[in-house]
């Protein structure tokens, strides 16, 4: 597996989209023993307006089609011993091959725990790709011959356990999608998200200026959009100090 050599500040995503032209289109597949989970997700919102607008495809395949028998069997006890069962090379390998025959993929991509856990810098290296495969573990895990023989890129969501890769994968595609060009109607909502310029969003704020005496800064309501600005910079600053003071300090 190659190590993370993908990642990509904002400023380096701007240069790359207008190098590469504006509009592109992404596909994403992903092989997963419970397709149907990622489904709904998936088909609603901004995800969901990215494939109406033709910007992305996703297209989910059931891991089970490449079963070794007629039960749809998929895994198989661990050697060594252990609890929990272990996604089976064949099944994996026969998709992968498959898929292969029809995509050139970029990336090959396990989610898996102990892989490098998603930021965004992560997120915008990966928006830039055009066909892209995700394989969603579940169980123990797939085993490791397929990751050491088809695997390019394996990723975590946080230091934490699911039950499966698919939640992880929802999340991707969200972190992904949302940042192919033309997919947002406003460009740079994309651009002042959090975490892009490794800053927090400063707080907002809308209709109506007094609720309950509770009130919106004056300076939101001045029309003055310098200083307006100014203040958004100032706010993302003090609420990164506070609550994220590792994102200003290198690593992020
Ligand atoms: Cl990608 N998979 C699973 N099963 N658990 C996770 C994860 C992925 N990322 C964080 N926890």
């Amino acid at each position: 597996m190659s190590s993370f050599s993908n990642k990509c500040s904002i400023s380096q995503l701007i240069t790359q989209i207008s190098r590469h032209g504006y509009l592109c289109h992404m596909n994403i597949h992903i092989i997963s023993v419970l397709p149907e989970l990622m489904e709904s997700p998936l088909n609603h919102s901004i995800i969901k307006r990215a494939q109406e607008k033709g910007l992305l495809t996703i297209t989910l395949h059931a891991l089970r089609k490449w079963a070794v028998n007629e039960y749809g069997q998929v895994d198989d006890y661990q050697y060594g011993g252990g609890a929990g069962m272990v996604m089976m090379c064949e099944p994996l390998e026969n998709a992968i091959l498959e898929l292969k025959k029809e995509n050139k993929f970029d990336e090959i991509i396990y989610l898996t725990p102990d892989g490098a856990t998603l930021n965004q810098s992560i997120a915008n290296g990966l928006s830039l790709k055009n066909n892209l495969l995700f394989i969603c573990g579940h169980y123990k895990g797939i085993d490791q011959r397929i990751r050491d023989h088809y695997i390019t890129k394996e990723i975590s969501i946080g230091d934490y356990v699911l039950s499966g890769g698919e939640t992880a994968a929802i999340v991707l595609v969200d972190a992904i999608g949302r940042l192919i060009p033309g997919v947002l109607n406003d460009e740079t909502s994309a651009l002042t998200d959090s975490f892009q310029d490794r800053l927090l969003a400063p707080p907002v704020y809308t209709r109506p200026a007094d609720y309950h005496g509770w009130k919106v800064p004056d300076i939101l309501l001045s029309g003055d959009l310098r200083k307006i600005e100014e203040w958004r910079y100032e706010q993302a600053l003090k609420r990164t100090q506070e609550r994220r003071p590792d994102m200003m300090d290198g690593e992020g």
